[in-house]
């Protein structure tokens, strides 16, 4: 059943099917993706605003891009911490956090990398972070193998406090003005460094955070880039609760375009137990492959996720 209305207009049908299949079901998986933070004012990965909207920034999310140059790469995941550090959970982390508290089989796939989740109290038990999360960070040493998880320092190294004319160097306008630069102008060369607004020093790799363990390595952000493995353990806590022997009734998959992989084909598995699928967009055309037994909501997560919860969760405003 697709619901096309904003929460207020919900079809009082779908919610009603919905809420009483939410009230009954005992396994849950939610499958989150860049929209639930978009309320947030966190830029999605694809469509208006989105800070993949070019070729390049999926190139600025590869450990090739980060061997070639490092300080370009560190910019943009500096960037990235920066926003989220200024974010705040909306309703539907919250909202997300207390139905996962409510049910004893609930597990969620969080394609998410800024930490809102783990501040809106979602317990930790019961999140996979599918992708990593920017406040993790690890050394590329090949013989060292330190993680630092928590790391909130902002920005992670003074030299990527890049000062912009006329303004406060670690101001959030600051950055903001950099990292758009670099993400509209694609890749460094194409930068018009005699932009008289912004300028983007090249950051040496002497001046980017390095191992304090090996003191060798230059570490990285702890998320996975494209073309890397999500990691062994992920994979496999989420493959033994899907394919444990008792079905999923419900797969909530909320604010994804459902177009990166393995986690997209979280759905389909979820589906082979059992599992009714509700999604959540504000786009139809990201809403693939429902049947009539599945429900589309069509609005943003922060005021849709609240309002469907309801019959479980109460008022968590
Ligand atoms: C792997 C962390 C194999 C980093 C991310 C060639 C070579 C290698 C691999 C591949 C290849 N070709 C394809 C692949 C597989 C590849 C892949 O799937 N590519 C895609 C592009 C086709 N996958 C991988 O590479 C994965 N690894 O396959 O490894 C392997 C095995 C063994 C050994 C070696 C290798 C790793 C993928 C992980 C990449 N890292 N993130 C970072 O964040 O910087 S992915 C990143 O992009 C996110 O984590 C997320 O997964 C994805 C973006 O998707 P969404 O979250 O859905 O965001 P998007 O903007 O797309 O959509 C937002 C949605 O919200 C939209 O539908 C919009 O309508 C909606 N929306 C907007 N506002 C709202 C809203 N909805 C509700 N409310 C709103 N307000």
């Amino acid at each position: 059943m697709a619901s096309t209305a904003a929460p207020s207009a919900i079809p009082p049908a779908d919610l009603e099917s919905f809420s009483s299949r939410l009230k009954s079901s005992t396994r849950i998986l939610a499958l989150l993706g860049a929209g639930l933070s978009a309320a947030s004012g966190l830029p999605t990965f694809r469509g208006a605003g989105g800070i993949w909207r070019t070729h390049d920034a999926m190139q600025l999310a590869t450990p090739e891009a980060f061997d070639t140059d490092p300080g370009l790469v560190w910019q943009f995941y500096n960037y990235r911490r920066h926003m989220a550090l200024a974010a705040r959970p909306n309703a539907a982390h919250y909202a997300l956090a207390e139905l996962s508290g409510r049910k004893e089989g609930f597990l969620t796939l969080s394609q998410n990398v800024d930490g809102l989740s783990q501040r809106a109290g979602h317990p930790l038990e019961k999140l996979q972070l599918l992708h990593g999360n920017l406040f993790d960070v690890k050394c590329t040493d090949f013989y060292c193998n330190y993680v630092q998880q928590n790391n909130y320092t902002d920005p992670i190294a003074p030299a990527l406090a890049i000062p912009v004319e006329g303004t406060d160097p670690t101001s959030f306008e600051a950055r903001h003005a950099v990292s758009s630069a670099l993400l509209e102008k694609k890749t460094r060369k194409e930068l018009d460094i005699a932009d008289e607004s912004i300028y983007l020093p090249s950051v040496p790799a002497g001046d980017l955070p390095h191992c304090p363990e090996c003191k060798r390595g230059l570490l990285r952000p702890g998320v996975v880039w494209f073309g890397e493995a999500l990691p062994g353990k992920t994979i496999d806590t989420v493959n033994q609760w899907i394919m444990d022997s008792k079905k999923i009734d419900l797969i909530l998959v909320i604010g994804t375009s459902a177009k990166v992989y393995p986690a997209a084909g979280y759905v389909d598995m979820a589906r082979s137990k059992g599992a009714r699928v509700a999604v959540v967009n504000t786009e139809q055309g990201d809403a693939r492959g429902l049947t009539k037994d599945d429900w589309f909501f069509k609005g943003d997560a922060a005021i849709i996720v609240p309002e469907i919860l309801k019959g479980v969760i109460g008022d968590v405003r």
